[in-house]
């Protein structure tokens, strides 16, 4: 079953690129992920076609207008009707939301799809939110000229787990976050790295660690895990605890670990 994406937006021409590169542009042509682009622009009415008024009580900026909002939504669902689709939920992203997760990733990548909500300008009238919005969904704490850009990264990260979108499915398990932590450094060609002379001014170690190039697959799988939790303790701890509340945490992963800290 494909995944679906009605996705509501002022700027339409920024998810058109998207969609002819990459890994994920097999999954577009083959619709195993059919994006739908719905220009809030032509749900708005009169000459000037507007989509923003200034916010009720005074203060600065524009809010985005509920009605055009509630008409293209009306027609998402005729549409979807049509297709005798299901009825996707509709998400709005927002610096309010959720924060979204590798785990939402997956429910979404497994799911029938979803209607995503770009806002703009301040931020959409909460009318419309109360009436139509399932759940909000952020990116991050940091300030943003709209939702686009959240949902091309939502849109990517569902893409990329559809069945046949990488060559590998062994990469999935591999991934940083497919077992809650950071991922291992890699290394390739050349083995021997001659540096110019003006271009490692950090005086970085030319070497590939030799684990890497030794051929026993059962001392690399520990020096990559072992990197990993390394890694991980050391620039995002509270993942180490969550993998260990999860119980993901060998023995051999708590003895590294406690030598880490040391
Ligand atoms: C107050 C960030 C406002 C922003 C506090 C992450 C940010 C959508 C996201 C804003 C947005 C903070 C997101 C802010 C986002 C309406 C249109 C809201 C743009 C808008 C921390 C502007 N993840 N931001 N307001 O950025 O939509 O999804």
């Amino acid at each position: 079953m494909a995944v679906r994406f009605d996705v509501i937006t002022l700027f339409p021409e920024l998810f058109a690129p998207f969609q002819t590169v990459g890994v994920t542009r097999r999954a577009f042509e083959t619709k195993a992920v059919d994006v739908r682009l719905w220009p809030l622009r032509d749900f708005a009415e009169g000459v000037y076609r507007r989509v923003d008024d200034r916010p009720f009580g005074g203060g600065p900026g524009m809010v985005m207008l509920v009605e055009p909002l509630v008409r293209c939504l009306s027609a998402i669902r005729s549409d979807q009707d049509a297709a005798a689709a299901p009825r996707l939920p509709v998400v709005l992203f927002s610096p309010a939301g959720k924060p979204l997760t590798q785990q939402r990733v997956q429910q979404l990548a497994e799911g029938p799809g979803a209607v995503l909500v770009c806002g703009r300008y301040e931020g959409i009238d909460q009318r419309f939110i109360d009436a139509h919005v399932d759940e909000e969904i952020s990116l991050g704490d940091y300030v943003l000229s709209g939702g686009e850009l959240p949902a091309l990264t939502l849109i990517d990260a569902v893409t990329r787990l559809q069945p046949g979108v990488l060559h590998d499915a062994a990469s999935h398990e591999q991934d940083s976050f497919s077992d809650g932590l950071l991922d291992c450094p890699h290394y390739s060609r050349p083995e021997v790295l001659d540096w110019p002379a003006d271009g490692n001014e950090r005086g970085v170690d030319a070497a590939v660690p030799p684990v890497l190039m030794s051929g026993h697959h059962a001392h690399i799988a520990r020096w990559r895990r072992e990197q990993q939790l390394r890694i991980t303790a050391l620039r995002r701890p509270e993942l180490i605890e969550l993998a260990r509340a999860r119980g993901e945490l060998s023995k051999h992963d708590e003895h590294f670990l406690s030598q880490l800290t040391l």
